[in-house]
């Protein structure tokens, strides 16, 4: 995410920080390398003016602080700019006084508002709500499909209806339907076209009044850049916002979008999307943003991620077959995968404070390359191999190593693996801990 922008800010840090102490000089040389790079990301200028002017003021007026270098100082305050420039406060869905609370969302074509209706469902029936989705694109053949089979696979309620039918027609039987299951919330989704257009425009707000949200959310592809403040303010001006759901942050974008949007428009991000995975939907926060994309990592996103991720019933139901020491190969797969699943090693890395530097040369791959040759050796096994590992003799693992492409001692190397997580959770029920326990979480090497 915004890797570009966060390399080149990242040498200007370091140039000035090689300095001691800073003239107004140096100070200029290095807002000047910060313009060039905002400006390169796709900044709209207004923008990136605004944000240097007040750097500069305040980086040549401010009082010394002690605890802090003269580097550390205009860091400080470039990161400051940069949270006011993308917001400031997080900003929250805001719910109706009376039940159901409606969000509308909208969006030019392939924006990503299918996608984000049933990400942004799941997390609000993570959060305890009561979501309903509405799929209210009739204009798109397969656009009802699409959501039907989104929508099943999280096991989120859906209203739909013939394409034949008007959507304010379906939106107002879906209000009736949220009523009678007592739905929280209704997510509807809306058509999209490729340009800004009358019938669009006439649609979405004949659906607005009607239904009343208290959302209206546009999602934007934050790989458009100045394009997408264009189509935010333009949708703002026909139909009305209360929030922006930027897509697509995981591409390579250059950043622009993100950067300018909030300032420009003067609407509040409200989400990210950073992939295609339903569990990729994160709330905009813009101090995590800034702290990003000056390279100074964001732990807490990523701990709020991985909670997310981890299937806490999955979770339980490991832990009592733990418990019971019926531990074995499938459980250890399926472990294997939740962790993995909690971010590739090189988001982590992204991540960590000071570790974007080398996330170029993060073990990402290895990390996948890893997984990938355990799951093949689990799953040739057969069933009583993987439920009874001691039965591995030196045949079925010679059998086991052809089957994966893979050599027996691969085999071995998961199977000790293996055997080192069962001794510990066992102990760990037994509440004490094995002596080398340091040496417990080798995963076996690639
Ligand atoms: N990488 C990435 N892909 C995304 C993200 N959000 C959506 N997509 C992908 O973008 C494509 C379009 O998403 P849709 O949700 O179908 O977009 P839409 O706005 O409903 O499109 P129309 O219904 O045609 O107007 C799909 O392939 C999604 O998987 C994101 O945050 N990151
Ligand atoms: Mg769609």
């Amino acid at each position: 995410m915004l890797e570009v922008l966060t390399q080149k800010l990242s040498k200007v840090f370091d140039r000035l920080q090689g300095r001691g102490k800073l003239s107004e000089g140096d100070i200029d040389e290095a807002l000047r390398q910060v313009r060039l790079a905002l400006l390169e990301a796709d900044v709209n200028f207004k923008v990136v003016k605004e944000f240097l002017s007040k750097v500069k003021e305040q980086s040549l007026g401010t009082e010394v602080l002690h605890s802090l270098t003269p580097a550390q100082q205009v860091i400080k305050i470039i990161n400051k700019e940069l949270i006011v420039i993308l917001g400031k406060e997080p900003s929250c869905l805001a719910s109706a006084s009376h039940l159901p609370s409606v969000a509308l969302l909208v969006g030019l074509q392939g924006s990503g508002k299918t996608t984000t209706a049933v990400k942004l469902a799941v997390q609000l029936k993570q959060g305890g709500q009561r979501p309903l989705l509405v799929a209210a694109d009739t204009r798109r053949p397969a656009a009802v499909e699409q959501l039907k089979s989104l929508a099943k696979q999280q096991d989120i309620p859906i209203y739909s209806e013939d394409s034949k039918v008007a959507p304010i027609t379906i939106c107002k039987h879906a209000l009736k339907e949220a009523k009678e299951r007592a739905s929280t919330w209704i997510i509807v989704d809306t058509q999209g076209r490729l340009h800004i257009d009358e019938a669009m425009m006439a649609e979405l707000a004949d659906v607005k009044s009607a239904l009343q949200p208290s959302e209206v959310l546009l999602t934007v592809d934050a790989m458009t850049g100045q394009d997408a403040v264009r189509v935010a303010q333009e949708f703002h001006s026909r139909i009305g916002l209360t929030g922006l759901i930027l897509t697509k942050m995981d591409g390579d974008a250059r950043g622009g979008a993100a950067l300018s949007i909030r300032f420009i428009s003067g609407i509040p991000i409200k989400f990210m999307g950073t992939g295609e995975k339903i569990n990729a939907l994160e709330p905009f926060y813009p101090d995590r943003l800034a702290s990003r994309i000056l390279g100074m990592g964001d732990m807490l996103s990523f701990i709020e991620q991985a909670e997310k991720t981890f299937d806490q019933q999955q979770a339980k139901d490991l832990e009592r077959k733990m418990r019971s020491t019926g531990f074995d190969l499938e459980d250890l797969l399926s472990q294997m995968r939740q962790i993995h699943k909690m971010g590739s090693l090189g988001q982590l890395v992204e991540m960590i404070p000071g570790f974007s530097k080398f996330a170029p040369y993060s073990p990402d791959e290895e990390g996948e390359k890893r997984l990938k040759k355990v799951e093949a050796i689990i799953l040739s096994m057969t069933y009583e191999e993987r439920h009874n590992p001691t039965i591995i003799n030196g045949s079925r693992r010679r059998r086991i190593a052809r089957g994966s492409g893979t050599t027996p001692k691969d085999i071995n190397q998961v199977l000790n693996y293996f055997y080192q997580v069962r001794k510990l959770t066992q102990s760990l029920t037994r509440g004490k801990l094995p002596k080398n326990i340091m040496n417990m979480f080798n995963m076996p090497t690639p």
